[in-house]
């Protein structure tokens, strides 16, 4: 396995390469240009240069987290093959560059969602939590609700400056049944797969999170048949998927381990995400550290089975926690993470050892 950390640029990130470089065992930087918009055709040189300042620092890139889905592409509409166009562009660039694997979502209008960037944990800790009960309700009662607030810390997605696209969108997925996103995802795949046939780079979805619909807004990436139906669209090895093992964990009728070794065991796993978090009643859930101990999830469990499966793809520990002061993107801080990419090291090599 290789073990790898998050890193959204120079601009972007107040963590630095430099810093990542210095934990043991991390040799991989998954990166992405963090301002390009979605539908982009990446630039070439941004592309060489995020490249030559990982390599500058002693690492590799060679896994982009993500390279985002235009809305039209997920919406079915016409202007989608101009996106898709542009998304090829995109893994022929990468490829260029010694990408192997891009990892992307295919969520309606938000990405991951929750209610709560600063839950506090009882030993002071922040970390990212989601309450089913501020959650209900139609799209429009929600967007009234966060226009009549004047939050410091709006949900990540409803920004007031992003309250009117909001509207715009909520109301272009009227009528869109999960059958109709499958159906635009498939296309999509149809689409690109042979160009990431060509270029040797693997696409790897990551599942909805948390793995269930919201807002009224389908949702096709949440249990171990959607992702059985995504691998079958389009039946290539280039057609994979990223492994969250706390998206998934979400659900506790999700068979995480069996997950793994089902989708391990037909190699279409290339990336996986390892983060722990406790779960609630109904569906809620807040994030702790990566250990086994501070969650519901048995971290050992989850290396071993990957052990087992002879999983030797790209691995990156997910959220972390704010520990000690720091500051910065909420589930992003570099100490956390860093503790939890040597608990997961840990767990790898004594793994590894003890299958020998
Ligand atoms: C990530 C996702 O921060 C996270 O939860 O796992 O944002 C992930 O990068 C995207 O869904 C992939 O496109
Ligand atoms: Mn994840």
């Amino acid at each position: 396995m290789k073990m790898s950390f998050r890193w959204f640029g120079e601009d972007a990130d107040p963590v630095k390469l430099q810093q990542i470089r210095q934990l043991p065992g991390v040799n991989q930087i998954v990166g992405t240009l963090f301002d390009q918009p979605a539908g982009a055709a990446w630039p070439e040189a941004e592309i060489a240069a995020l490249k030559q300042q990982v390599e500058a620092a002693g690492m590799k890139l060679e896994v982009i987290e993500s390279v985002n889905i235009h809305e039209d592409i997920k919406l079915g509409r016409p202007s989608r093959d101009q996106y898709i166009a542009n998304y090829i562009t995109t893994i022929k660039r990468l490829a260029k560059y010694g990408i192997k694997v891009i990892c992307y979502n295919f969520m309606p209008i938000f990405d991951w969602t929750r209610t709560d960037l600063f839950y506090r944990l009882p030993d002071g800790s922040t970390d990212l939590a989601f309450d089913h009960t501020q959650v209900q309700g139609s799209a429009q009662a929600m967007i009234a609700k966060a226009k009549a607030a004047h939050d410091e810390y709006p949900m990540p997605g409803w920004e007031p400056e992003r309250l009117d696209d909001l509207a715009t969108l909520f109301t272009a997925y009227e009528g869109v049944t999960e059958a109709d996103l499958a159906e635009n995802l498939r296309y999509f795949l149809a689409a690109i797969i042979p160009t990431c046939e060509a270029e040797g780079i693997k696409m790897a979805i990551h599942p909805d999170d948390p793995p269930q619909p919201l807002f009224g807004l389908p949702r096709i990436v949440k249990n171990r048949n959607d992702l059985d139906r995504i691998i079958h669209m389009v039946d290539s090895p280039m057609n994979g998927l990223t492994l969250c093992v706390g998206s998934l964990g979400e659900d506790p009728a999700n068979d995480v381990p069996a997950i793994i070794r089902e989708f391990v065991g037909l190699d279409r796993v290339p990336f996986v995400h390892a983060r722990n978090l406790k779960r609630g009643a109904n569906g809620d859930f807040h994030e702790t550290a990566h250990a086994s101990s501070a969650g519901s999830i048995d971290m050992y469990e989850i290396i071993n089975t990957l052990t087992e499966s002879g999983f030797d793809g790209y691995i990156r520990p997910d959220h972390g926690r704010m520990i000690w002061g720091e500051t910065g993107r909420a589930g992003y801080g570099l100490y956390d993470r860093a503790l939890g990419s040597q608990y997961l090291n840990g767990l790898i090599e004594a793994c590894a050892k003890a299958a020998e």
